[in-house]
């Protein structure tokens, strides 16, 4: 039996970014092309391709089942048309692993779609701890105007299965609507079903 040594990653807390990642993975809106309702804006938004999101992986826990994975996600504020940036999202590819989500600055929403439909949207602000059961899928929106930034911790062989997602979409969408962010039905999900 070989042990794994014990460590410490530090958390920036003003930037929220992790001293000496292992990985930074970014997000650019042509890598979630296709996710957003509004098409025609995201086509006209697609010349600029801003940068959506970043995550700052502490340890993977190297996937081995029993490890832990930790990151930290920041999702810069805009929006495509009127829905707010958002995460790709994903079930995990060992579906009954849960995961823990805290927030540690900005504001937005963890959204979550159990395997038969149902959404569940729980609003994060710092403190936020936020649970993703078993099953899950989630993806996070930044509905303020500053960088939403969450630590996520998941068993290490959770994986990722961003199939579903990407070719349904999620059900219900967080848009801005008079100034604030409003839950509705995602007119794309049912047609893409
Ligand atoms: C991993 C965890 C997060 C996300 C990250 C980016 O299980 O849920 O670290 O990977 O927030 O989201 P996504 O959907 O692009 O992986
Ligand atoms: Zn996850």
């Amino acid at each position: 039996m070989t042990y794994t040594t014990p460590f410490t990653k530090w958390l920036e807390l003003d930037s929220g970014k992790v001293k000496d990642p292992a990985l930074i993975q970014q997000r650019h809106l042509s890598d979630l092309k296709g996710l957003f309702a509004d098409s025609e804006a995201e086509a006209a938004l697609l010349e600029t391709n801003p940068l959506v999101y970043e995550v700052y992986l502490a340890y993977d826990g190297e996937a081995q089942e029993g490890q832990l994975g930790y990151s930290t996600t920041l999702i810069y504020p805009g929006k495509v048309g009127n829905e707010y940036f958002f995460t790709k999202g994903h079930y995990h590819a060992k579906a009954d692993r849960a995961e823990l989500y805290y927030c540690l600055k900005g504001e937005g929403y963890l959204l979550m779609q159990s395997p038969d439909g149902e959404v569940n949207a729980q609003s994060m602000s710092a403190g936020a701890g936020s649970y993703v059961p078993p099953y899950w899928g989630h993806r996070t929106v930044n509905t303020g105007q500053e960088p939403f930034v969450f630590l996520a911790v998941y068993p290490a062989d959770a994986g990722y299965d961003y199939g579903s997602i990407a070719d349904k979409g999620f059900a219900s969408i967080l848009v801005e609507k008079e100034g604030k962010a409003e839950l509705v039905t995602n007119p794309n999900a049912a047609s893409r079903s």
